[in-house]
């Protein structure tokens, strides 16, 4: 048998169901040194609490998230909450020794989030953020081609992450579900929730920014608000692009908005290297597409790489060769490199100091818009 490892989750909603799947499917898939066990789902809504634990097998549900925290039979506290509770949650989880998985972003702003990080590791309890398309098999790959050095010199980085679910000026803001229009309880709009994504995947691949210039726009300035029945000013921005400085000399362009009509989650990436390029898309993220200089002249041309290969990233732990896997996928290789890194003692990443470097570029991307000035993120 081996040691349980029990998860108290706190929050029920598209995350709480992504991460839960994850516990779920991590030790079916990847042969783990502990027992993921779905120890018990926390919310202050008794009913859809009590629905979401027994959809996915929680042994026990908890009202209150401080004696949730406080329970000897829990190891691992996850947070699924908004945004602005995600930093009182984690600095008292801490200190109850709890380890720490934190939805994205880390944190409200930079202030909380280094809060955080001197809470963890003053308590020296294991830690995460899930920032999960790090681990798209498609995704990886490219970080190893980088390494590898495979395309040389970077000149460009550009990303994108469009939606357009808030376009209709009758949806409201705040509350379950739509808290993320809520400044209050997201701390910002597309910034913190989409180009968070874009940002740490290029911090990863590509090092840390030196400075930032944006601008962001909410073009729809009032909304009823869920929680009050008033209408009320929108305080998140809807879309945000911002130039950038890498510290290799390397530029780059991001764009996010939830106003780019037909698309529903389209990130996209594409780095320009002075061999190779390479370029990524969510919609169909089990390819890779690679075009390499040094090919043949003949035959040169940009590669459709199917990430489906037993020597491909995760994928030896999947199915056969050839039969893609998706999003849902990342959470549980997500798990899996946690739970490997708490007994290799090598820390799975990005832990919440690392996450930390991505909330520094939020805040410079803001002050930027503010200020119509060029930042640098203080890193
Ligand atoms: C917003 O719609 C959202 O659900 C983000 O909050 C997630 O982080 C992103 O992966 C998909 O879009």
């Amino acid at each position: 048998m081996k040691k349980p490892l029990n998860v108290g989750m706190i929050g029920y909603g598209f995350m709480g169901r992504a991460h839960s799947n994850a516990y779920r499917q991590a030790n079916r898939f990847f042969d783990l040194p502990y027992e993921l066990v779905l120890k018990a789902a926390c919310a202050r809504q008794k009913e859809p609490l009590q629905a979401f634990a027994e959809r996915w097998g929680y042994e026990s549900t908890a009202s209150d998230w401080r004696a949730l925290i406080e329970r000897k039979d829990v190891d691992v506290i996850d947070i699924c909450t908004p945004n602005h509770l995600h930093a009182e949650i984690a600095i008292a989880a801490a200190a109850q020794g709890k380890m720490i998985l934190c939805e994205k972003p880390l944190a409200m702003n930079g202030v909380e989030g280094r809060r955080m990080v001197e809470a963890v590791e003053k308590a020296g309890v294991a830690n995460m953020v899930w920032y999960n398309y790090r681990r798209v098999p498609a995704v990886t790959l490219a970080k190893k081609l980088i390494d590898e050095g495979k395309l040389g010199k970077i000149f460009h980085y550009r990303a994108k992450f469009l939606q357009d679910w808030t376009i209709s000026p009758e949806l409201p803001q705040g509350g379950a579900g739509l808290w993320r229009l809520d400044v209050q309880a997201a701390g910002s709009g597309v910034t913190g929730d989409l180009l968070a994504h874009c940002i740490d995947t290029a911090l990863w691949l590509n090092g840390d920014l030196a400075s930032v210039n944006a601008m962001t726009e909410t073009f729809i300035k009032e909304r009823k608000h869920n929680l009050t029945g008033k209408v009320e000013k929108v305080g998140i921005d809807d879309a945000c692009a911002f130039l950038a400085r890498f510290k290799n000399g390397s530029l780059a362009n991001f764009e996010s908005t939830r106003y780019a009509r037909g698309h529903k989650a389209l990130y996209t990436f594409e780095i320009n290297g002075e061999h190779a390029s390479i370029a990524w898309d969510l919609h169909d993220l089990h390819r890779l597409q690679y075009f390499d200089h040094r090919d043949e002249g003949q035959v040169r041309g940009w590669r459709s790489i199917h990430v489906t290969d037993g020597d491909h990233p995760y994928m030896g732990h999947w199915w056969v060769p050839g039969l893609q896997i998706g999003y849902e996928h990342s959470f549980t290789h997500q798990v899996a490199d946690f739970v490997q890194g708490l007994a290799s003692g090598k820390p799975a990443e990005p832990t919440f100091r690392d996450a930390l470097r991505t909330q520094a570029v939020l805040d410079a991307i803001l002050q930027s818009a503010a200020t119509q000035r060029w930042v640098a993120p203080e890193m």
